[in-house]
C-alpha cells in the first residue's frame, strides 16, 4: 500500500458508507473512518479550533500513522478536513506520530515525530526523530525539505536512542521550546527540553523531569503550560504502578503543579494528580485560546483494551469533551467547556426527591447531560445513579459516604470490557454534585466543581436508555436536571 494524503482521502470518501452508526457519538469527535488515537496539533488558528489526531484510515486498528484533521468554531461540532499528514517521507516513512502546532508568521506549523522501523519487531525495532510541516491556509500541509529538525544524533547520551517522541512546542519569553517524551533505558520515563529561534534549528537544554521509579517506564505526550501563577506539566506515563485507587490503568495520565525554569530547563514538582480517573483517557493535549482558556482534550480510549467497534463497525477511537483547566490553589479543576450548553434540549428537572431504594427518574436517553445534587442523611450507606439501564444492563455511579468513595462500575454496561474505577471524594456540607455527559458509547463524570473526572467507554444495547437513582439508607436527591445533547 502506498500511503499518501490523496489515497487516504479517497479511501475515506469511498468507504464512509460502511460505517455502522450504533455506537457513533453525537457530540464527540471520532475519525471520519477507521482508527483514531491521540489528539495532536490542538490550536486556534484564524478563528477556528483545529484538532488533528493520530489516524489510520484503512482499518479500525492502529497502523502506519497519518494525521486526521478537523475544525470547529465551538469545540463541540467538528467538520472534517482532508488528511493533513501521511507517512510518505524518508524520516517518517512508518508513521507520523504525535505532535503539536504553533503559528509562525501567519503559517500553521505542525511539529511531529517521524517513526522509522529498523527491523521486524514492531515493539522494539524503530527509531524516531522530529520534523515540521507548514501550511498557509490551515488545510494543506507541506513537510519541510530539511526534516528532521531534531535528528537521531541530537538525543543526549544516557537517554533512550529510540523512544523520542511527541513534541509539544510552545513559546516562552520570545523563544520556542519543545518537550519530548523518552526514558532512561533503565525503567524510568523522562522528558527532554529543547530550545529554538526558528523551529528549524534546535538545541538541547536539559532533562526537564524524570521518574524516580514511581511514574512509569516511558513518558509519552508531555505538555507544559502556565496556569495562573503556577506551571503545569502534563504527561502520559506508560506502565505506571498504581497508587491507592489512582493510576490503575496500564498507562496513565497525570498533571504536576510546579515551577518551570526555562533557562536551567528544570521543573520543580509540587503536587501531582491523575488528569482523569476513568478507564478511557490518554494522551491529553492542551491549547490556550483567545478567551484565555487553557483547554485540554484527551483520547477517550486506552491501549490494550477491547474496543467492540473494531469488529464490523469500521471505526474505533474518540476524543473526550474539551475541558477547561482551572487552577485552584495547588490543584487543577477540569470542567467541560461552556459551549456544550448551547446543545442542550428538552430540559427535565426534579427537586427534593427522597430516595430509599431505587427510583426510575422518568426520563431516558443515550446522549445527554445530567446535573445531580445528592444530600446524604445520617447513616446513608450508598447512593447514586444508574445510567443506560435496560434488559439486564446498567452503568453504576455510586458514592459511599463511609469510605468517602465514588465508584464507576461497568460490569453490566453491555458488550465492552467491565470493571470498576474509584476515586476518593469528600462531600461538601454533606452534598455531592455530579455533572455527567453520556454520549452513545461514552460516560464522562465531572465530580464536584471539576476536582475529579471519570471518563469511560461503555457499549450498551440500543434499548438500554433508562435512568435510575438509588440509595441504601435515606438520602435526598436535592436537584436533578437532564438535557438531551445534540
Ligand atoms: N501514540 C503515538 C505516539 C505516542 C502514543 C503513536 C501515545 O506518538 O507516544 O500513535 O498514545
Amino acid at each position: 500500500m502506498e500511503y499518501s494524503r490523496e489515497n487516504a482521502d479517497r479511501f475515506i470518501r469511498e468507504s464512509k458508507h460502511l460505517l455502522r452508526p450504533d455506537y457513533r457519538l453525537n457530540y464527540h469527535l471520532m475519525a471520519e473512518f477507521g482508527w483514531m488515537n491521540d489528539p495532536n496539533g490542538f490550536i486556534q488558528y484564524n478563528g477556528q479550533y483545529h484538532l488533528f489526531y493520530q489516524h489510520y484510515p484503512y482499518e479500525p486498528v492502529w497502523g502506519p500513522m497519518h494525521w486526521g484533521h478537523a475544525v470547529s468554531r465551538d469545540l463541540i461540532k467538528w467538520e472534517y478536513l482532508p488528511v493533513a499528514l501521511a507517512p510518505d517521507g524518508v524520516f517518517d516513512r512508518d508513521g507520523c506520530f504525535s505532535g503539536s502546532a504553533v503559528e509562525k508568521d501567519g503559517n500553521l506549523v505542525l511539529m511531529y515525530t517521524g517513526h522509522v522501523m529498523t527491523g521486524p519487531d514492531r515493539d522494539n525495532d524503530y527509531k524516531q526523530s522530529q520534523g515540521i510541516a507548514y501550511s498557509k491556509d490551515g488545510v494543506t500541509f507541506t513537510k519541510w525539505e530539511g526534516n528532521p529538525v531534531i535528528g537521531y544524533d541530537e538525543i543526549p547520551a544516557g537517554v533512550s536512542q529510540k523512544d523520542f517522541r511527541d513534541p509539544k512546542v510552545f513559546v516562552k519569553d520570545g523563544q520556542y521550546y519543545v518537550v519530548l517524551g523518552s526514558n532512561d533505558t533503565r525503567g524510568n520515563g523522562l522528558v527532554l527540553l529543547y530550545r529554538s529561534d526558528d523551529l528549524k534549528k534546535w538545541s538541547f537544554v536539559n532533562i526537564l523531569a524524570a521518574s524516580d521509579g514511581r511514574f512509569g517506564d516511558n513518558w509519552e505526550c508531555p505538555d507544559l503550560f502556565s496556569l495562573g501563577d503556577k506551571d503545569i506539566f502534563m504527561l502520559s506515563p506508560q506502565r505506571m504502578p498504581a497508587q491507592g485507587e489512582s493510576f490503575r490503568n496500564l498507562h496513565s495520565t497525570m498533571y504536576v503543579v510546579g515551577k518551570f525554569d526555562p533557562i536551567a530547563g528544570q521543573f520543580q514538582f509540587e503536587r501531582y494528580a491523575p488528569v482523569d480517573h476513568g478507564f478511557d483517557f490518554y494522551a491529553p493535549q492542551s491549547t490556550l485560546d483567545d478567551k484565555g482558556r487553557r483547554i485540554v482534550i484527551g483520547w477517550m480510549d486506552m491501549w490494550e483494551t477491547d474496543m467492540p467497534t473494531q469488529k464490523g463497525h469500521y471505526w474505533a477511537g474518540a476524543m473526550s469533551l474539551p475541558r477547561e483547566a482551572i487552577l485552584d490553589g495547588d490543584r487543577v479543576l477540569f470542567r467541560p467547556v461552556e459551549e456544550v450548553e448551547a446543545y442542550r434540549h428538552n430540559e427535565y428537572e426534579l427537586y427534593n426527591v427522597p430516595l430509599d431504594g431505587e427510583r426510575d427518574m422518568g426520563t431516558s436517553g443515550d446522549s445527554y447531560e445530567i446535573q445531580a445534587v445528592f444530600k446524604a442523611e445520617e447513616g446513608t450507606e450508598e447512593f447514586g445513579l444508574k445510567l443506560r439501564v435496560g434488559d439486564g444492563e446498567e452503568t453504576i455511579l455510586s458514592y459511599r459516604p463511609d469510605g468517602e468513595m465514588f465508584s464507576f462500575i461497568r460490569d453490566r454496561s453491555g458488550i465492552g470490557p467491565g470493571g470498576e474505577r474509584r476515586v476518593r471524594v469528600s462531600l461538601t456540607k454533606g452534598t455531592l454534585l455530579l455533572r455527567i455527559f453520556v454520549d452513545k458509547s461514552s460516560v464522562e463524570v465531572f465530580i464536584g466543581d471539576g476536582e475529579h473526572v471519570v471518563t469511560s467507554r461503555i457499549y450498551p444495547g440500543p434499548e438500554s436508555l433508562g435512568i435510575k437513582a438509588f440509595a441504601k439508607g435515606a438520602c435526598t436527591l436535592t436537584s436533578f436536571h437532564k438535557w438531551d445533547i445534540h
